[in-house]
């Protein structure tokens, strides 16, 4: 048995009922072998046991009182997991299926994504079950400020940053900050995707979806080709998959499809934004009124069947293992040549073999949606200098930090023999970096 199998197998014997952990933790530890390879130093240090262990789980409780004067108890997650390069950082998910298995994949990923942005940040993600939909926001504010008052006293600008994500966003963090800077008195970049008015970044809103389409344009270019004319499907009707499918159509593409999770719609003629905005950021709604609004869209039940229509592009945006090997293998049948994951885990192991078997340009998450918490770093540069700059100026940033990523996980993949392979490339790219400063720093 190899070091990375030890590991593997420990590792699922000591945290039993965590399959997305697994998952994640096979995905990556399996192409780290030529790596350990090539440093035996690592095995001595136990590098990779310390690697796929947390430095700290928080759980809490979070008891709030909803509209009716019910009192409701939620569970609160924070796991602070590598913070070898930089302070913890990572986003929040408040849904009702969120568990520890969940926190942990999605921290197991943020820190070789966070590595890869080049930036100075460790990995930590954290959440709880409560679920914001159909709550007042009166019941929001209780439940972020309840959850802060227990979250506060881990975190901090140079400790551990938490963030956005499904179920997490402007709302959310208006009120976790508020509550934060009212217990701690400092008005300080502890969270990002901050509102403009007290301390965001411009850019912030739009940086996963728009990161995402940099990075597929740059994968697109290396082969000749570009977004112009492509038919595209994204799945997800959040702040990714809006941003993404505005990018997208500004070089040219044709958004056709996209999903919450009730059901998904098709509009041949291209999907219209300022109606998804509408239905979505102003009123909260659900995409099924879109094909109430839109002559020639239609709105089908269920979310399985948007990988049945045929496109160019693919970029799930929606939520861990929406991709199955049957529908990636119908996706590949359909002509589908790029596939580029804005969500987290959105393709199951099996899928991402289909993609790869057939030569598909698979761009993995912690590359292609590392945008969001690349522009989160700048954020927090932005916080510390006390600086605002141009939404040009973050942008441009933005965008040379996804070329970078693209080129990065392209020169790692070839460099160990397995050219294209993005998920390689991608793994042993951030690993590196992390590994180096957990070597530095001796065993801690
Ligand atoms: P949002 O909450 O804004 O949107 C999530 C969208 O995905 C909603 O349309 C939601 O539908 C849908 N969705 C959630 N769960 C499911 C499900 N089980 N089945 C089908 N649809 C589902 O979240 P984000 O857009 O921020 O996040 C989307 C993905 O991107 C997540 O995987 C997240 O981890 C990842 N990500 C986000 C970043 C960010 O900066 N926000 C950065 C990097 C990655 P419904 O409303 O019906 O629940
Ligand atoms: O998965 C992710 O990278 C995020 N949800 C964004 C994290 C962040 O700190 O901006």
């Amino acid at each position: 048995m190899t070091y990375v199998e030890r590991v593997l197998k420990n590792l699922k014997k000591h945290n039993p009922n965590e399959p997305e952990f697994h998952q994640a933790a096979t995905e990556i530890l399996t192409t780290l072998e030529p790596v350990v390879e090539k440093h035996p130093e690592y095995e001595k240090a136990a590098l990779l046991e310390r690697f796929v262990e947390p430095e700290r789980v928080i759980m809490f409780r979070v008891p709030w009182v909803d509209d009716k004067g019910k009192v409701q108890v939620n569970k609160g997650y924070r796991v602070q997991f590598n913070s070898a390069i930089g302070p913890y950082k990572g986003g929040l998910r408040f849904h009702p299926s969120v568990n520890l298995s969940i926190i942990k994949f999605l921290g197991l990923e943020q820190i070789l994504k966070n590595s890869l942005t080049g930036l100075p940040i460790g990995g930590g993600k954290g959440g709880s079950d409560f679920d914001p939909k159909g709550k007042s926001d009166r019941e929001v504010m209780a439940f972020c400020q309840s959850f802060m008052n227990e979250l506060y006293r881990h975190i901090g600008a140079d400790t551990d940053v938490p963030a956005g994500d499904i179920g997490v966003g402007g709302r959310e963090i208006g009120y976790l900050f508020g509550q934060y800077k009212r217990i701690r008195d400092e008005h300080v970049g502890v969270l990002t995707g901050r509102g403009l008015s007290y301390g965001g970044s411009l850019v912030r809103t739009e940086a996963t979806g728009y990161g995402l389409i940099y990075i597929t344009e740059e994968a697109l270019k290396a082969r000749g080709d570009s977004f112009e004319g492509k038919t595209v499907v994204i799945s997800g009707f959040g702040n990714v998959a809006i941003y993404a499918c505005q990018k997208a159509q500004s070089l040219g593409a044709k958004v056709v499809a996209m999903y919450d999770s009730n059901g998904y719609i098709y509009d041949p003629n291209g999907i219209k934004l300022d109606i998804v905005k509408d239905i979505k950021e102003v009123k909260r709604g659900r995409i099924k009124e879109y094909a109430q609004r839109v002559e020639g869209s239609v709105y089908t039940e269920g979310c399985k069947g948007i990988w049945t229509i045929p496109c160019d592009i693919a970029l799930p945006c929606a939520t861990q293992n929406e991709i199955d090997a049957a529908s990636a293998q119908t996706l590949v049948n359909n002509g589908c040549k790029y596939v580029g994951e804005g969500a987290n885990m959105p393709s199951t192991l099996e899928a991402i073999e289909v993609f790869q078997k057939n030569g598909v340009v698979f761009l993995p998450a912690k590359a292609a949606n590392a945008g969001g918490v690349a522009t989160s770093a700048l954020e927090m540069a932005q916080s510390s200098g006390r600086i605002f700059w141009t939404f040009e100026e973050v942008d441009a940033k933005l965008k040379g930090i996804m070329v970078n990523i693209y080129h990065n996980i392209d020169n790692a993949a070839k460099e160990y023999g397995y050219e294209g392979n993005y998920v390689m490339g991608a793994n042993i790219a951030g690993f590196k970096k992390v590994a180096d400063a957990m070597m530095a720093h001796g065993v801690v």
